[in-house]
């Protein structure tokens, strides 16, 4: 047996179902390992996007994603992909290749020293030196890409090594990990602390989402009643319409929901990971701040927690709740400000206007995608919209990236969603920008028959940077593009494709996408003034009344 047959029966011992990727001639090895394996090679056009499935695999499953590729250009073209699960916290395997170790007969040719590039973009990166040692390092490679704070994981395989005679080793068994609850007496602290508080408020953020605790979470808010936002990344964490939720803070302060966090007197701020855009900004006289967590809180100009709670999170907050339920009188405090601030987000949702305004594209698509269909962005400035506007009611139906926030994760990190949940909705919302920053990606979804809409917000403009070009007060310069007939562009690779010509035909569009079946491109052109006429004119003159009142 071969090494690279010993690592792929490795991953296999895994339970790797399918690795996304280029390959190139340092892997073939592997590659025919693969042919012979369960395992399915899902090639991709571009080794980028098989990263962003790859995280996206993890962030949905809890179990990491693979991702391979070739040494120095295809390993670069992983870095992007490597970043994005660093920062987003998404467990992921990354194999490169690499010339021969043992021997040098092509010289420095094509060589980057892709071990210490990825040193710094991930958790762990390793040469693979000796075949003996496969299947213990695949084995820490899963662990340490799986355990808390998950994140991406490098091992590099030279050809030499992938060719060698291997020992018939068994792979190193998995097994499950009893991970620590907080001690009673830190349970008793915090709560304490929620005890004494007037105005008690839960922020879920980031690690919310991590699959397992959907229930934990929910179970917590709905046992104490203590209104909830979240971020951007922790939208969905609570199942069903509790009536508690406050808003997602997608900006960091001004927005309506801070109306409720600049009045609460004690936020449990439940996962918060400080890679996000911050939701609020901690100040010397705001609220206290309880961090809840699996790992101790990054202490930060703008978060800096007054207690925390660390272990396992769910079991954490049961225990939490078992020592709170039915004594907090005051727990729904802020309630009153609910309807209010869900009002005004829902401001002009309906609006007819053409080009649509971002309100109406999000409500639009509100109503067509099922409470467990899923959205997945790419980065622009819908997606503060999305954020603010789009309501969730079942975790990480809403994926979007607010940590490395990359344009061109949007189509492969829904066509990762469309490969894992055949039967439910999903589509990819991307800007002009973003979308033609991975749409050859467009080839890969067709050729897997994958079940998939793909909505293109154009404003033929890096609208997010315009925007904020404008707000601080720069003339506008630099940010406008021209743009392929989309129509035409998803023809040409076998996909369907729709334009959106009036207000009232984004809806009825994407439904008959959807019903249609395939890989579906809707371009609808979006009205960008509503950026700075409700996100800066607006909230400021919001801001001030609230001020004076
Ligand atoms: C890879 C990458 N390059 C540049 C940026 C900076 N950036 C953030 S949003 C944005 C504009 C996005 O344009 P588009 O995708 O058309 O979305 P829009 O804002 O126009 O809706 C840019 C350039 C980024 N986040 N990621
Ligand atoms: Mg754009």
């Amino acid at each position: 047996m071969k090494a690279a047959t010993l690592l792929v029966s490795a991953l296999e011992n895994e339970g790797v179902k399918q690795i996304f990727g280029v390959p190139g001639e340092e892997n073939l090895d592997v590659v025919e390992a693969l042919r012979r394996s369960a395992i399915k090679l899902v090639v991709t056009r571009h080794e980028q996007a098989a990263a962003f499935m790859a995280a996206t695999h993890g962030r949905l499953t809890g179990e990491p994603g693979v991702c391979l590729s070739t040494l120095g250009p295809g390993a670069l073209n992983l870095t992007t992909g490597a970043a994005y699960a660093l920062l987003g916290a998404m467990p992921m395997i990354m194999i490169t290749g690499q010339k021969g170790v043992l021997s040098r007969r092509q010289a420095r040719f094509q060589v980057v020293d892709i071990v210490s590039t990825m040193t710094p973009l991930t958790k762990m990166a390793h040469q693979i030196v000796s075949p003996a040692t496969i299947p213990s390092i695949v084995r820490e490679a899963f662990r340490v890409a799986q355990q808390e704070r998950p994140g991406p994981v490098h091992l590099e395989l030279p050809e030499d090594i992938a060719a060698e005679e291997a020992p018939e080793i068994s792979p190193v068994p998995r097994h499950s990990i009893a991970l620590p609850v907080a001690p009673s007496a830190g349970l008793d602290r915090a709560a304490k602390l929620i005890l004494e508080a007037e105005r008690p408020l839960v922020m879920l953020g980031a690690a919310a989402s991590r699959p397992r605790l959907a229930d934990a979470l929910s179970n917590f808010v709905k046992r104490l009643q203590i209104p909830f936002f979240n971020t951007q990344m922790g939208k969905g964490a609570v199942s069903g319409g509790s009536g508690l939720y406050m808003g997602t803070a997608a900006l960091s302060e001004r927005d309506y929901v801070h109306q409720a966090i600049d009045r609460a007197d004690l936020i449990i701020s439940i996962g918060h990971d400080t890679v996000e855009k911050p939701p609020f900004l901690m100040g010397p006289d705001g609220p206290k701040v309880l961090h809840v967590g699996y790992l101790p809180a990054t202490v930060e100009e703008v978060y800096f927690p007054h207690a925390e709670l660390i272990g396992d999170v769910g079991p954490t907050l049961a225990l939490l709740a078992d020592r709170l339920e039915g004594k907090l009188p005051r727990a729904g405090a802020l309630l009153p400000l609910r309807e209010q601030i869900l009002a005004h987000i829902g401001e002009r949702a309906e609006e007819s206007r053409f080009p649509l305004t971002p309100q109406r594209i999000v409500h639009d698509v509100r109503q067509v995608m099922p409470e467990d269909g899923i959205v997945c962005l790419d980065n622009g400035m819908y997606k503060i919209w999305f954020a603010r506007n789009y309501r969730t009611r079942i975790a990480n139906t809403l994926l979007l990236d607010n940590a490395l926030a990359t344009m061109g994760a949007g189509l492969p990190s829904a066509m990762m969603a469309a490969i894992l949940h055949p039967t439910r909705r999903v589509l990819a919302a991307c800007g002009d920008g973003g979308f033609m920053m991975n749409s050859q990606e467009l080839e890969t979804a067709v050729r897997l028959g994958l079940n998939l809409v793909v909505l293109i917000l154009q404003d033929n403009a890096f609208g997010m940077i315009r925007w904020k070009q404008a707000v601080d007060g720069f003339p506008d310069f630099g940010m406008t593009f021209g743009n392929p007939d989309f129509v035409a562009y998803a023809k040409a690779y076998g996909a369907k494709a729709s334009r959106v010509e009036r207000a009232d035909g984004l809806a009825p569009t994407l439904e008959a996408a959807f019903a249609g079946g395939g890989v579906h491109i809707v371009a609808v052109p979006v009205d960008y003034s509503e950026n700075i006429r409700v996100l800066v004119d607006e909230l400021r003159a919001h801001a001030k009344e609230t001020k004076h009142a």
